[in-house]
């Protein structure tokens, strides 16, 4: 037990003793061949309990019901409490769901619960290189590789799937999409057996993994010509490599492919269709129940800045939606969130709305890259509500798509080798609300950030209420000044982290602000790119129209004036101004709330954390300034308020 304690200790996040309930006498029943439930369930409870005394007055009852296969109840007896599954991963998740509620506080009495997930897949992605180096990773290097080969901590690994199942994740992908040589190599020996053991950790959990490939894998590891995915050689190479795969591992869930995207091969470079790539190796997978979450992350990355007729958030609908109906029944098209790239702030990708007959993946990115980078406070948890409630047809929510188009919901994770999993703490939440809301998209931000706030800390309720409050208002925060109003970027080249207003301007990559003199924004209207064309109608009008166009997508849709009129009566130059100055303001304010917590929080989570606000600040203070003074020396116009803008 000293062991098992160690391992929860070590590794700060949710399921870790926070504090010690009283010892409770209860005796755990379970049906005889839930072993590993019943230990999951024991160990948790000794982890709240510190000890549990054998009596047989109170009984856990732990028991397969007539429920959906993943489907959970928790229901409180006379003498007793009981715990049900629809089979035995749904009994697991009830099992964790209860130790959580526990953990938050609540009174074993009160705790019933009846749930099952929305949708089939709940995964989450690694972006971790075989060299250990995860790629926009912010808290350490890959727990899973080290020196292009598979190393990793067994307890570790045992700890990661117990807190992903408990959030009801089931299938993990653990490379990296950018996939290079040596991971092409994933799916063949000699990695391919470690791969087997490492799934073999996950399988007790629930848990199945997926890997990503190369397209080009018949050349690289099988050695052939061409990665045409009408030849038949290629063909081949597919069906035998995955038949080799799923003997080794037969609940493997399958591949994750970035085909035709930023310099990766793809089927278009053989002149095939998107279709034609991802089902030539959906069909090697099928007969073993594999699945192909083929990435819609497609667009030209080699923009000529001159060029204005690109319109790069067009792009994923422009190679996708004519194939709508053409894919084969186990492709799962993975589509990011919006049309660009994980900005605080985009309108829903019109992918969602206009491909009826094809399975979908809803890809978030808890990693955050373009959101602060683990270092300012940014609860995603909040951006991602707004997103599931964002109106995507005549009053029809995009969350309404979980369990119908939508099958899968996944995310890049932000986890690392760091102790504590997420390099800062807070951001343990953005990986929480993740698995929550993958489960149940009904849940609030306001939910999902209390419920995380109680389970991992032991703080009286001024402490609570003050955490909730800095993480509710950090996005908001972050976004007022970073880029707001939806024009995104402005960020340093390469690293993403701080402000750059021109970084990207004159590149290739195709995100462009196109500031002059008098106006800023890409009018992507039906008269002008043609992108909102891409909604259906009610929306296109909506966007079109800038009074009835949300406005903190403004800049997004609009090419607007800096004397534009803001609904406040504001030109818009000064709601920038405005919005960089309070913004930078705020953060300074978050900075102060933490400082209260200090004796409500371990003392190293306060450092740390206190660490990462100031350099916040710091972050936020350039922002400002760099913001601020390129508008003014675009415009000439000064502050209203006359606060300092360096000439
Ligand atoms: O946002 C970009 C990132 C790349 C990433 C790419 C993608 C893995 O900057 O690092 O590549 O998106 O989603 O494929």
């Amino acid at each position: 037990m000293e062991h098992t304690r160690r391992i929860y200790s070590e590794y700060n996040a949710w399921l870790q003793p926070k504090f010690y309930l009283a010892s409770k006498a209860l005796r755990i029943r379970a049906d005889f061949d839930l072993d590993f439930i019943h230990q999951e369930c024991h160990l948790g409870l000794i982890r709240l309990w510190g000890e549990i005394q054998d009596s047989a007055a109170y009984t856990l009852q732990l028991k397969m019901d007539d429920l959906e296969p993943e489907a959970f109840s928790l229901t409180p007896l006379i003498n007793g409490f009981e715990i049900a599954g629809g089979s035995k991963t749904g009994l697991l998740y009830g099992v964790y769901r209860f130790l959580n509620r526990l953990a938050a506080g609540e009174n074993i009495e009160k705790i019933q619960e009846r749930s099952a997930p929305q949708v089939d897949y709940r995964i989450i992605n690694h972006w971790d290189n075989m060299d250990g180096h995860i790629e926009r990773g912010y808290a350490g290097h890959s727990f899973f590789f080290h020196n292009h080969k598979f190393d990793y901590d067994e307890e570790r690994i045992i700890t990661y799937a117990r807190m992903m199942a408990s959030i009801g994740i089931n299938g993990i992908c653990i490379n990296n999409v950018n996939v290079n040589k040596v991971s092409a190599g994933l799916i063949a020996e000699p990695h391919l057996s470690d791969l087997a053991e490492l799934a073999a950790l996950f399988r007790p959990f629930g848990i199945r993994l997926l890997v990503s490939v190369h397209f080009d894998a018949p050349m690289i590891v099988g050695g052939l010509t061409t990665s045409d995915p009408l030849d038949a050689g290629v063909k081949e190479f597919w069906q035998a490599q995955s038949t080799v795969v799923y003997t080794k591992i037969p609940d493997f869930l399958g591949y994750l492919v970035k085909a035709d995207s930023e310099f990766r091969g793809g089927p278009e470079a053989f002149g095939r269709t998107q279709a034609d790539g991802a089902n030539t190796i959906a069909a090697a997978v099928a007969p073993f129940g594999g699945l192909v979450f083929w990435r819609c992350f497609v667009y030209n990355c080699q923009q000529d800045w001159r060029d204005q007729q690109t319109d790069r958030p067009m792009a994923a609908y422009k190679h996708f939606q004519p194939l709508d109906g053409t894919f084969d029944e186990n492709v799962i098209l993975q589509i990011k969130n919006g049309p660009v790239d994980f900005q605080t702030r985009e309108p829903v990708s019109p992918l969602f709305s206009s491909l009826k007959n094809t399975r979908e993946a809803i890809e978030f990115q808890i990693a955050q890259e373009y959101t602060g980078q683990q270092i300012d406070l940014f609860s995603l948890a909040v951006q991602w509500e707004e997103i599931l409630t964002t109106e995507i047809d005549k009053g029809k929510q995009l969350k309404s798509l979980f369990g119908q188009e939508i099958v899968a919901v996944t995310a890049v994770t932000n986890t690392g080798n760091n102790m504590n999993w997420t390099g800062n703490t807070l951001a343990q939440c953005n990986l929480y609300a993740f698995g929550r809301i993958a489960w149940n998209p009904d849940l609030t931000a306001k939910e999902l950030i209390r419920e995380w706030i109680q389970i991992t800390f032991e703080t009286n309720e001024l402490g609570c209420l003050t955490m909730e409050e800095m993480l509710l208002t950090s996005r908001g925060i972050y976004e007022s000044y970073t880029a707001p109003l939806g024009i995104g970027f402005m960020v340093n080249p390469n690293s993403h982290y701080g402000p750059n207003v021109d970084g990207y301007e004159f590149s290739h990559w195709g995100t462009y602000h196109r500031a002059s003199f008098d106006a800023i924004g890409v009018d992507r209207t039906s008269k002008g790119t043609g992108f909102t064309l891409q909604y259906p109608e009610s929306l296109q009008r909506k966007y079109d129209d800038i009074t009835s166009c949300p406005e903190e997508l403004l800049l997004f849709f609009h090419r607007v004036r800096y004397d534009y009129k803001m609904k406040d009566g504001r030109t818009l130059l000064q709601y920038m101004y405005d919005s960089h100055f309070e913004g930078a303001q705020q953060a300074e304010a978050l900075l102060q709330a933490w400082e209260t917590l200090e004796n409500r929080v371990p003392q190293e989570t306060f450092n740390s954390v206190k660490e990462r606000l100031k350099r916040q600040l710091r972050n936020a203070r350039e922002w400002r300034d760099q913001v601020n003074t390129y508008f003014y020396r675009k415009t000439g116009i000064n502050d209203d308020k006359g606060r300092q803008i360096y000439m």
